[in-house]
């Protein structure tokens, strides 16, 4: 099947771009006429529903109009584009964001009140997309916001999912997933573009195409072919006239698929069955963060975003470019982890197989054109994939893969002559225990940069799990530390600290200039600025709490401490070690409840992979602690904890801001980054954590007053490992801990049933990956410290506000910019007004 139907979407610069008027009486005009030539309905007879559709093609309308005029801009420049390649998105609610970047936050809300209907319903109606599962999706939408708003050319790349993360529900304390139907009431944002599909191919032959080499051109014929049709979400820049775009691919069947035979003989299912099958590639994103499943399923997932995308920046390049050793010049392609490498041989193969450029000169193109961004360490999460999966799905692109190698060790093999070792590490095939591709190594040789997303993380990579690699090629290797977008997670998510920062800052020039914030530092010892700050936490708890009650029936005192772990249930993230400490607390309670101790709520929320059973009893035991703690009178007033269910970039929205104590616990050395860490520190909590992954940058910027430090760091952690690390013996040694094991595994909260959470006690008590006993003491230590500080409002007021004014840092428009000189070498193209 050719691609009969593509053409080129760009939109030329001409006299045609419309512009959208500049007053309310325009908005409200235009809002009219998409009421009623849209949505088909009239003002009288206007849904919430069709307010809010109206509302957001309304405002999609305005961001058309800048959109064309910076694809206008880039036709004139014809610069370099940095394409982002990504399996995930978290891209979050959209009208907000909308209403802000547009100016029109207030005319809606004056428009919309008049008729009364309100900002939240309206906001409610908005669904999030949640095509993805944790920091890596949340990054790539971070960068997006940043590279328009710095006015870098840049299209984001990904799969347009049916069904996105499973939504997160309790039954008896047990995670259910429910499918996330995210588009289920249609999706104002998208503009689909059906007749600008590709083909792609799966399994299938190859053959020669001239002479035998397998460095070509050689021709394959896939047996199975699915198209892939496009839409794009307009992507804002803040403060400026760019508008770049994230394209996201869907797999439709090829159009014969239908068949209407056994539709006809009444066998409805068989007769769909061929649709149903080809679709499937893009139904349904895959929940497991930071570990590899290796489903065959997954594998066409990965080929066919690069197969589409590709195929769209190839396009794109000619439409201005001809000559194939410019390609580096105009394009350069991150790959956000190894989900998307297949698209280093499939470059490999477009440029030989099919547009005759020879094996040596195509290859020098695509190590140019690619950079890698690895976001772990965790052995489990680098995913490698059978030969023989390969070689039957993708047969053309294991011959390109051997071929690489092969080139790639006998190179090797002239610098170290005779190194096995490092023969057998660093060859893109592992060979034992069977026969699987390295995607990382892949990724590595295809490259010409190799970025860790914190300086711990960076580092490690080079002396650890890329070690060979970086004593090979030193000068890939970069840093590029993650950062968050302080439009979304300070100003749409904050606007009362916003204003806050805003009125003693002077305007809001804080939000394109982070540093900025360090302006605040002049205030945190001011008590007029420290009341206020208070103020502006304590009605954000009244918020959260109200949710809270709302959704859970957990009743949330604004007055106490709020001690937020919101993230992906994971061991190494340790979930538990918090647990240890609430029980501990409760214990305390229990035994003396007239001790003095600090009111504290403790919000927990996250999602575990389906399949993650560890993480999940983990979950089940958060859950029962909390309905332990919050149903004893004992304890109230003094401790309560609530499990925030389905957990996503919204319900973040909420509760950062109201957080007090921001827990980043991890084992040293095995979170890459963290980025919630950083949206937390901006919104003024205060880090209890260890030295892990961005927390070390963190603290080195807040300061070491203003950080709750404690457990081993990354060396100690390996050499406790090592060294025979025993678990048992801290249980021996501490009774606290004791008091608290025993009571987990004495059934306290599982209504005396002793095997309920046997499983989690025996884990940290055994060969504990993680070491969770052997940092107990340390943090339990920490938190009583973390106690004696809250007792000092003002103190800790102080402490808050300088998280805040020194965590500008970790705006990912600084992530952009270091990305920009270290490692894409782009420049900014201005969108001009007119
Ligand atoms: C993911 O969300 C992250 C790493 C992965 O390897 C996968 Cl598969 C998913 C996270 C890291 O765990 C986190 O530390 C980091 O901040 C984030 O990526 C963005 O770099």
């Amino acid at each position: 099947e050719a691609d009969s139907l593509a053409f080129v979407p760009e939109i030329k610069p001409g006299p045609n771009i419309r512009r959208v008027g500049t007053t309310v009486e325009d908005f409200e005009q235009n809002l009219l006429s998409n009421l009623y030539f849209q949505r088909g309905t009239t003002i009288e007879s206007a849904s919430a529903g069709d307010a809010y559709h109206t509302l957001a093609v309304t405002l999609r309308d305005r961001l058309v109009d800048r959109y064309a005029r910076t694809v206008a801009a880039h036709y004139e420049t014809n610069p370099r584009f940095v394409y982002y390649l990504s399996a995930e998105y978290m891209l979050g609610r959209q009208l907000n964001q909308n209403l802000l970047y547009t100016g029109t936050e207030q005319w809606t809300r004056e428009i919309a009140e008049a008729r009364g209907l309100s900002m939240e319903t309206l906001a409610t109606l908005d669904v999030e997309p949640g095509l993805g599962n944790g920091g890596l999706g949340r990054l790539a939408a971070c960068l997006l916001d940043s590279m328009a708003t710095l006015d870098i050319p840049a299209v984001g790349y990904g799969i347009r999912y049916d069904y996105g993360i499973f939504k997160q529900t309790f039954q008896n304390g047990e995670q259910v997933e429910r499918p996330d139907d995210w588009t289920f009431y249609g999706n104002p944002w998208e503009f689909a573009a059906p007749d600008d599909q590709h083909v792609v191919g799966f399994y299938g032959k190859t053959e020669s195409a001239n002479g035998d080499s397998m460095a070509g051109p050689r021709r394959w014929i896939p047996s199975e072919t699915v198209r892939g049709e496009p839409s794009h979400m307009l992507v804002p820049g803040y403060g400026t006239q760019t508008v770049n775009i994230v394209r996201l691919w869907r797999a439709r069947a090829s159009r014969q698929s239908f068949d209407l035979a056994r539709f006809g003989a009444g066998q409805y299912g068989e007769a769909v069955q061929h649709i149903a099958l080809s679709e499937s590639i893009s139904k349904v994103l895959y929940p497991d963060d930071s570990t590899e499943l290796g489903r065959e399923l997954r594998l066409k997932q990965q080929y066919f975003l690069v197969s589409c995308s590709l195929r769209d920046i190839i396009r794109r390049f000619q439409f201005r470019n001809r000559d194939w050793d410019a390609f580096p010049d105009k394009v350069v392609i991150q790959l956000n982890d190894t989900h998307p490498v297949l698209a280093i041989p499939e470059l490999m193969r477009l440029l030989v197989d099919e547009h005759q450029v020879d094996w040596d000169r195509a290859w020098s193109i695509t190590q140019r054109t690619f950079a890698y961004t690895c976001h772990t360490l965790l052995p489990e999460a680098l995913e490698t994939w059978p030969v023989a999966l390969m070689e039957r799905l993708l047969p053309r692109h294991m011959e390109i893969i051997y071929l690489i190698n092969h080139v790639f060790l006998r190179d090797l093999d002239m610098r170290h002559p005779g190194d096995l070792r490092l023969m057998r590490d660093l060859s893109l095939i592992q060979e034992e225990p069977e026969r699987r591709v390295r995607m990382a190594n892949l990724a590595v040789v295809g490259s010409h940069a190799v970025n860790g997303v914190a300086e711990l993380h960076s580092r490690l990579l080079a002396e650890t799990t890329l070690r060979d690699f970086a004593s090979l090629w030193p000068e890939k290797f970069h840093n590029v530390t993650n950062g968050v977008t302080p439009r979304r997670f300070v100003r749409l998510a904050n606007p009362r600290l916003s204003s806050l920062i805003s009125a003693h800052l002077g305007g809001d020039g804080w939000l394109t200039d982070l540093d900025q914030l360090a302006g605040l530092e002049a205030f945190a010892d001011d008590n007029a600025m420290r009341e206020r700050w208070r103020d502006v936490k304590r009605l954000n708890k009244v918020d959260l709490a109200a949710y809270a009650a709302r959704t859970t029936g957990v009743v949330l005192d604004p007055q106490a401490m709020c001690d937020v772990m919101i993230k992906r249930f994971h061991e190494y993230k340790r979930q538990l070690l918090k647990v240890l400490h609430v029980v501990t607390l409760y214990n305390r309670l229990r035994d003396d409840p007239a001790a003095t101790v600090v009111p504290r709520t403790v919000v927990f929320a996250g999602k575990a992979a389906p399949g993650y059973r560890a993480a999940k009893l983990v979950m089940k035991l958060v859950n029962a602690v909390a309905d332990t703690v919050n149903n004893d009178p004992r304890v109230a007033g003094a401790l309560r904890v609530v499990f925030l269910p389905d957990y996503n970039v919204t319900r973040a929205e909420l509760i950062v801001p109201s957080a007090d104590l921001s827990e980043q616990i991890s084992l040293a050395g095995k979170e890459a980054s963290g980025t919630g860490n950083m949206k937390l520190a901006l919104n003024g909590a205060v880090t209890i954590g260890t030295l892990d992954g961005a927390n070390i940058e963190i603290r080195d910027r807040v300061g070491a007053d203003n950080f709750f430090l404690f457990g081993y760091n990354a060396e100690q952690a390996m050499s406790a490992r090592r060294s025979g690390y025993s678990a048992r013996s801290f249980y021996d040694q501490d009774p606290e801990l004791r008091a608290v094991l025993d009571a987990i595994s004495g059934g306290v909260f599982s209504s005396g049933d002793r095997d309920a959470f046997a499983s989690v006690v025996d884990s940290v008590l055994g060969w504990d990956e993680y070491l969770c006993l052997g940092d107990y003491r340390s943090y339990v230590d920490c938190q009583d410290t973390v106690e004696r500080a809250w007792q000092d409002r003002e103190r800790w007021t102080s402490m808050s506000i300088r998280n805040t004014a020194r965590s500008g840092f970790f705006s990912s428009d600084r992530t952009v910019r270091d990305y920009c000189r270290g490692i894409w070498n782009v420049e900014p193209v201005r969108v001009p007004e007119e």
